[in-house]
């Protein structure tokens, strides 16, 4: 006999977006200063066919290939500064707030507030993500301490899926009863693990935080809960998308010219890899709720590229499906790995109506694939 669990809801969101925007003209400007450095400083290895030059970067290729017009960052003049390309971040001592856990305090605060909760009701706390900032102690835990809340913390990486991931572990906790409050927080600074220096792939992310409150239904005093029908999460390996940077580089002795370790991908197989699974994710998680795709009012997806949106929307409910079925919200923040979803549900989701019921599905890499399926009371 199955196991009756009460039912659970996310009972607030909260979202931390950075003071300075990028634009795609800055971007490809600063990016273009760079190439156009680096082919005059090598101009004989070049010439001579030793070296090839270093192409522009164009505003008309990102928007027409990924629908990205803009990203948010916590630092900006690092990043567009052609003889650094990176935020400039002042180091903080063990003493200080680091600054994940500041952002992800800063849009937990804005969860709690919608929930009518505060720190202290708060008995797990997870923070998920596709960097940790550090390897330990746990972000989470900093996290914990800073909102005064009790229970437990731990950190998880699954990616651009550590979101929906996390979801499924705190739906699980509070239904089975070992927490009865769990924050989730997804920090992302992106722009400190990024490649701004290689042309395929500079323009694709930008920073955030997200955090959302999952907890009982019948205890929540929340006027915008959302009760959680079910979490389908799968994984398949895949090199396509790889961040190799980690802690036996050092021991590795790598070519200290050779290109930065983290994010790098084949995007184009990606494209065509993840469509068709997460579409095929989606309609097997409906189907086990027995739902059909047309029957969801909402579909809060991922958020790296336009046309994969418009392919996974048009396999599962048709081509007229439009922006009010899949809003986008990565034409303003790009790529926000894991908090994408979220944002879009954190953004789009005030005009549905009690007993609407709405997908928050994330894609990327490991592969994997977590959908979170939910209906507003
Ligand atoms: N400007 C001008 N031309 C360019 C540029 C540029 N910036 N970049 C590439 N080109 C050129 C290429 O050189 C190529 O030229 P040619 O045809 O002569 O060889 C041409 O444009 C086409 O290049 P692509 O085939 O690479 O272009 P695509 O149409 O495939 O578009 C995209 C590239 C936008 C990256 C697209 O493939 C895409 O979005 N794919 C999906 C990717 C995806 O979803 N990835 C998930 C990543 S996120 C994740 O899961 C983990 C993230 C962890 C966080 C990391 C934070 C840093």
């Amino acid at each position: 006999m199955q196991a009756q669990y009460p039912p659970v809801v996310i009972s607030g969101t909260g979202l931390y977006r950075p003071p300075y925007v990028i634009t795609n003209a800055e971007l490809v400007d600063a990016f273009n200063a760079y190439a156009d450095q680096q082919n005059a400083q090598h101009a004989e290895a070049i010439a001579s066919g030793e070296r090839a030059a270093v192409p522009h970067s164009s505003v008309e290729f990102i928007e027409k290939a990924s629908g990205i017009k803009q990203r948010y960052v916590i630092e900006k003049a690092g990043v567009l500064d052609p003889a650094r390309m990176y935020p400039r971040f002042t180091p903080r001592g063990d003493g200080e707030l680091s600054l994940m856990a500041e952002i992800a305090v800063d849009a937990a605060r804005q969860a709690l507030a919608q929930a009518g909760r505060t720190g202290a009701d708060v008995d797990a706390v997870l923070c998920a993500s596709a960097n940790m900032q550090r390897a330990y102690p746990a972000m989470a835990v900093e996290i914990q301490q800073a909102l005064g809340a009790g229970g437990y913390g731990f950190d998880m990486n699954v990616a651009c899926s550590s979101a929906t991931f996390a979801l499924e572990q705190a739906f699980n906790a509070v239904r089975t009863g070992s927490a009865r409050c769990v924050l989730v927080v997804n920090p992302e600074i992106t722009s400190a693990h990024l490649e701004w220096r290689d042309r395929d792939c500079h323009f694709i992310f930008g920073d955030v935080c997200t955090a959302l409150l999952v907890e009982r239904a019948d205890t929540a005093v929340s006027a915008d809960a959302w009760e959680i029908l079910g979490t389908q999460l799968a994984t398949q390996f895949s090199s396509n998308i790889r961040n190799n940077f980690g802690f036996m580089n050092r021991a590795e002795d790598r070519d200290p010219d050779a290109r930065d370790l983290t994010f790098y991908q084949e995007g184009r197989k990606v494209f065509k890899e993840v469509v068709p699974m997460a579409a095929a994710h989606i309609e097997a998680h409906l189907a086990r709720l027995g739902l059909e795709p047309t029957q969801v009012r909402r579909y809060w997806l991922h958020q790296a590229n336009q046309g994969m949106n418009q392919l996974v929307i048009k396999k599962l409910v048709g081509a007229d499906a439009g922006s009010d079925v899949a809003p986008l919200i990565l034409d303003e923040y790009a790529n926000t790995a894991s908090a994408g979803s979220i944002i879009a549900f954190q953004h789009h989701r005030a005009d549905l109506q009690a007993g609407d019921t709405g997908v928050i599905c994330s894609f990327g890499a490991g592969y994997s694939i977590g959908s979170v399926v939910v209906r507003k009371r």
